[in-house]
């Protein structure tokens, strides 16, 4: 039995010894200890042996079956040598994964455009709360209690006295309670009012602008907001300012863009007029300087303020806000 294993192991060497591709080295491998293979039929017959044979001969067959496979992985080293650096090199020719790349939304785009264009001009960017109290959000802006012009902002009370800010424009009373004039500002942020339809959301983005120093006129007012809304559409586009009401400004303008979608003809964006309002504007009213401080017969200056959302819509030719907030991919990918 001893002689048998010997045999094939001496078989197998030489079987080995003449091996010339990984081929000739598969068969030799499953001719010697493949699932019928030579020495793996003598394991399996061990069990026919007498009694006392079995454990020598399985010692046996096991030993020359450990080298016949350490043999048989040397012969593949020798044909195939391991190159350590084809283990972890890069298939350069295998397609890249693609890299998801985020973008900035469209709102947000919007308002960055907005306030660069004021901050070339000289405008400081001055931000604050979003919950607010009664006074910095009606009161010292000439909102007197029960005045029906706190009615068009449509508040969200938290409580009597505290409330979701309406308007930006609490931060203007801020700054000017801290800083003396020249004052130069804009206020970028949300704001929150009770309404939701195809214009309309309960949360929106707003820039607010104040100006004041001395000898600041409407003409100034005229000339800062023709600049900005020649940047942020084109030098072409026509304007014109319409007389309008604030509590806290006066007198007061909104301002119209030739509608970007009929140039003038009527359209269904533009309600058959020819015209979009794009901001609201006007000379602070003397009542505000009052409450923070300033010499009304000494300084005046201008506000304005606009939805950027709905500068947003206009801009991307959006026709319906809520599609800025429903964070479906297929439209945000289009900014
Ligand atoms: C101070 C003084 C004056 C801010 C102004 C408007 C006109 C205006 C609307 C535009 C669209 C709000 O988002 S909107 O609905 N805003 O028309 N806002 S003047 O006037 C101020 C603000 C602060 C101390």
């Amino acid at each position: 039995m001893e002689k048998d294993l010997d045999q094939i192991y001496r078989q197998g060497l030489k079987e080995l010894d003449v091996v010339e591709n990984a081929d000739d080295l598969q068969d030799v491998s499953v001719r010697y200890l493949g699932r019928k293979g030579i020495l793996t039929q003598f394991l399996r017959n061990i069990s026919k042996l007498p009694v006392e044979q079995r454990p020598g001969a399985g010692k046996k067959a096991n030993e020359i079956k450990n080298l016949l496979e350490e043999r048989l992985r040397q012969a593949t080293e020798k044909i195939e040598p391991r190159d350590e650096a084809k283990d972890t090199a890069i298939d350069v020719s295998l397609p890249g994964r693609a890299v998801a790349c985020g973008a900035l939304h469209p709102i947000t785009q919007t308002n960055q455009q907005i306030c660069d264009i004021f901050s070339r001009i000289g405008f400081d960017i001055a931000e604050g709360p979003e919950v607010e109290s009664d006074y910095y959000n009606f009161e010292a802006l000439n909102f007197p209690k029960d005045h029906p012009a706190r009615d068009m902002q449509d508040t969200f009370f938290i409580t009597d006295d505290i409330v979701l800010r309406t308007h930006t424009s609490p931060n203007q009373i801020r700054t000017m309670e801290k800083t003396s004039p020249p004052v130069r500002i804009i206020v970028p942020g949300k704001v929150y009012r009770c309404d939701s339809d195809l214009t309309h959301t309960p949360m929106f983005h707003q820039v607010e602008g104040l100006l004041v120093d001395e000898d600041i006129s409407f003409g100034d007012l005229k000339g800062i907001l023709t600049t900005f809304i020649h940047q942020l559409f084109d030098e072409q586009t026509s304007l014109r300012f319409r007389p309008s009401f604030f509590p806290f400004t006066e007198p007061s303008a909104e301002v119209d863009i030739l509608c970007v979608i009929c140039r003038g003809k009527g359209c269904r964006v533009c309600s058959h007029t020819g015209w979009l309002e794009i901001l609201g504007s006007g000379m602070v009213h003397p009542a505000l300087y009052e409450n923070v401080g300033y010499d009304p017969d000494r300084f005046t200056g201008f506000a304005f303020g606009m939805g950027v959302d709905r500068i947003a819509m206009l801009k991307y030719g959006i026709d319906d806000i809520r599609k800025f907030f429903e964070n479906d991919m297929r439209f945000l990918r289009q900014f």
